[in-house]
C-alpha cells in the first residue's frame, strides 16, 4: 500500500463536474482518497490563451505501482474528454507550448520514491516551479521533504515565491 500525490486540472468544459468526476474516478480506479485540498483557481501558467484553471491535489491510498496509477489516470483523463491530438493542434495554431484542456491528472509524488522513465517522471520534474501545484500540495504536505531537492514543500514554495518577486523586480 502506498501514499500518491495526485494533481486534478481543467480550464476547458464543465469545469466544476469535471473535477468532481476526477475524484469520483480516481477514487473508484486509483484509490481511497484520504485527503483533498481545496479546489484553486488559478491562472494558466506557461500559457495565455486559456480560461482560469481550477486545480486539487488528492492524497490517495493505493495498491498500484506508479506505472500502473498512470495508466488508470490516462485513462480517466480520455474518459473525461481529453483529446491530445486536437491539443496538438491547438498549440501548434497559438504557438504556445501547452492547451486549454478538459482534464489532466499529473501524479506530483509517489511515496519517496524517485522515477525517470521515458513515460513517467515523479517526482513532477516542474512542480518546484509552479504555485499551482505547490499551495494545494501544502495544504496536505506542507513538511513532505522533496525526495531530490531535500528541502521541504513549503521551504520549495518560499523560494519560488522569492523567484518570482525578484523577476517582478528585474522587470
Ligand atoms: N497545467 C499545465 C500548464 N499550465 N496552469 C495552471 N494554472 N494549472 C494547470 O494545471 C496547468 C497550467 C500543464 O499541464
Ligand atoms: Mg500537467
Ligand atoms: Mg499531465
Amino acid at each position: 500500500m502506498a501514499k500518491v500525490y495526485l494533481m486534478t486540472g481543467t480550464n476547458r468544459g464543465e469545469v466544476e463536474k469535471l473535477m468532481q468526476e476526477a475524484a469520483r474516478m480516481i477514487g473508484e480506479q486509483v484509490g481511497e482518497i484520504l485527503r483533498m485540498s481545496k479546489v484553486w483557481y488559478t491562472e494558466p501558467w506557461g500559457f495565455k490563451q486559456g480560461n482560469i484553471f481550477l486545480n486539487q491535489a488528492l492524497e490517495v491510498r493505493t495498491e498500484l505501482t506508479p506505472e500502473q496509477v498512470l495508466d488508470e489516470v490516462q485513462k480517466i483523463e480520455l474518459e473525461l474528454g481529453r483529446n491530445r491530438t486536437e491539443e496538438a493542434e491547438i498549440k501548434r495554431e497559438n504557438g504556445e507550448h501547452y492547451a486549454s484542456r478538459t482534464m489532466d491528472i499529473d501524479i506530483i509524488l509517489y511515496e519517496d520514491m524517485v522515477v525517470e522513465s521515458d513515460r513517467l517522471k515523479i517526482p513532477h520534474p516542474l512542480m518546484q516551479e509552479r504555485e499551482f501545484v505547490l499551495g494545494p500540495m501544502c495544504e496536505l504536505v506542507a513538511d513532505m521533504v522533496h525526495p531530490v531537492y531535500g528541502v521541504t514543500l513549503a521551504g520549495l514554495r518560499e523560494k519560488l515565491a522569492d523567484k518570482t518577486e525578484e523577476a517582478a523586480g528585474e522587470r
